[in-house]
């Protein structure tokens, strides 16, 4: 922008020379109008200068003083000029304040995007990641500094419930649908081994959605079988993150298991809660029933996959995770806590409205946007497939609180958990001199 500037200013002065002390005046009045109207890149442009530090080239010096003889200027005219050029500044302090604060924080973490070491090199304290499986995840990062952070990763096949009936050869990271909760801190550098253990000799990969380059990192952790693949990825930005397996055809890597959530703290970690949980969306698209009529295990279905007419959608990996009665367990919480969950959507194809049944955001991050200000107060928010968000809310009442997807046919297909809140009952709040009714056919108020 600068050298546009500059360049306008030659131009104007170029054509008018006699009368340079106007000129310059009225660039410096049109620069503000400009302004007004232009982004706010251009904005914080103006703001930083001033006449005195103005880079303006000699000829246009030369222009000014050698403004015509005998053309006189008034002292009240040039007190009023600069009285213009001051209301200007101060205003433009003023707009661009808001500015600043709001990118302070984008500043803070495009710091680290640039480092003269070599990821081969890096000289980073070594830490081992803490990696935990749904709905538990990690402690929260206290360290203030960046490190190296090992983080290891396997797939194989592994034969686990998608409900009370039947099961399903799903592929795992690390033994587990969803794959682990990974925590790490903007700055990090993030040492990945990921080992292909996969015995049918698909290969597999990871796409992590918080890496910078192509494929999320997954060209350079393609794995065949039995292989294990290496790789440093510099974390550059804070966010909640999906990662994925992108070995085609990956819309069947994803329905079959192969996702996770990863969450990218930022400097500063996140408010203190008082629980914290991982949940997962995603869909299963297999045959009806067995088909072999002696085994309980359903096979996959391309076809409804492609026609996006998923058999199961689910929460953290299965039919009923989050119900005791469907041999899950419940989330669990006491009243007055403040939770947080972080929510992933893996798809492979549906949006998710996620909501919580006698719940309310108190904030939501959303899409994983843990930059912005959070929205506030929100009933349900959309998820896209492939996205996150963080969701925070107090839970005040004693009860169960319903996990779903507001689009409602689909707690027939198993998108439905429940957080279980513990403590006095609260009439203050919630009252009614008739106890309370269980709904018929109800799947959300047990
Ligand atoms: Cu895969």
């Amino acid at each position: 922008m600068l050298a546009v500037h500059q360049t306008n200013l030659c131009k104007v002065q170029t054509r008018a020379p006699q009368k340079a002390h106007t000129v310059f005046r009225g660039v410096a009045r049109g620069n503000y109008g400009h302004y007004q109207h232009h982004s706010q890149k251009q904005r914080m442009f103006a703001q930083q200068q001033s006449f005195s530090s103005l880079n303006i080239p000699p000829e246009s010096q030369v222009c000014i003083e050698t403004a015509p003889q005998g053309q006189k200027i008034k002292g009240a005219f040039v007190f009023g000029n600069v009285l213009v050029w001051l209301c200007g500044l101060l205003f433009l302090q003023s707009a661009s304040a808001d500015d600043d604060t709001k990118n302070q924080k984008a500043k803070q973490v495009k710091k680290s995007d640039s480092s003269p070491e070599s990821l081969s090199n890096c000289t980073l304290p070594v830490e081992e990641c803490v990696l935990t499986f749904a709905p538990e995840v990690p402690p929260p990062i206290t360290r203030k500094h960046p490190v190296l952070l090992k983080v290891n990763m396997n797939t194989f096949i592994k034969e686990l419930p998608i409900d009370t009936a039947y099961t399903y050869d799903f592929w795992s990271f690390n033994g587990q649908v969803p794959g682990p909760f990974v925590r790490a801190r903007v700055g990090d550098v993030m040492d990945v081994n990921f080992t292909n253990q996969d015995e049918t000799g698909m290969q597999h990969n990871i796409d992590w959605h918080c890496v910078h380059g192509p494929g999320g990192g997954a060209p350079l952790l393609t794995a065949d079988q039995a292989e294990t693949k290496h790789a440093r990825f510099r974390l550059l930005r804070p966010g909640l993150f999906i990662y994925h397996c992108s070995v085609g055809p990956v819309g069947l890597h994803v329905a079959n298991g192969m996702y996770g959530l990863m969450l990218v703290e930022p400097e500063e970690g996140l408010a203190k809660v008082d629980k914290e949980f991982y949940v997962l969306q995603s869909e299963i698209y297999s045959e009806e029933a067995p088909r072999d009529k002696g085994s309980r295990k359903l096979e996959a279905s391309y076809t409804k996959g492609l026609a996006e007419d998923a058999s199961y959608v689910v929460f953290n990996g299965r039919m009923g995770s989050l119900i005791e009665e469907l041999g899950g367990h419940p989330l669990e919480a006491n009243t007055g806590d403040k939770v947080r969950i972080f929510f992933g959507n893996a798809g492979p194809n549906y949006i998710s409205s996620f909501h919580v049944i006698g719940g309310l955001f108190d904030k939501v991050y959303r899409e994983g946007d843990l930059v912005s200000p959070p929205a506030r107060y929100l009933q349900t928010t959309l998820v896209p497939a492939g996205g996150a968000a963080l969701v925070e809310m107090d839970v005040l009442v004693p009860g169960i609180y319903t996990l779903v997807d507001h689009a409602l046919f689909r707690l027939e297909k198993g998108a439905t958990g429940f957080l279980e809140v513990k403590g006095p009952d609260r009439p203050d709040i919630y009252h009614s001199e008739a106890p309370p009714k269980r709904c018929e056919n109800c799947k959300i108020h047990p």
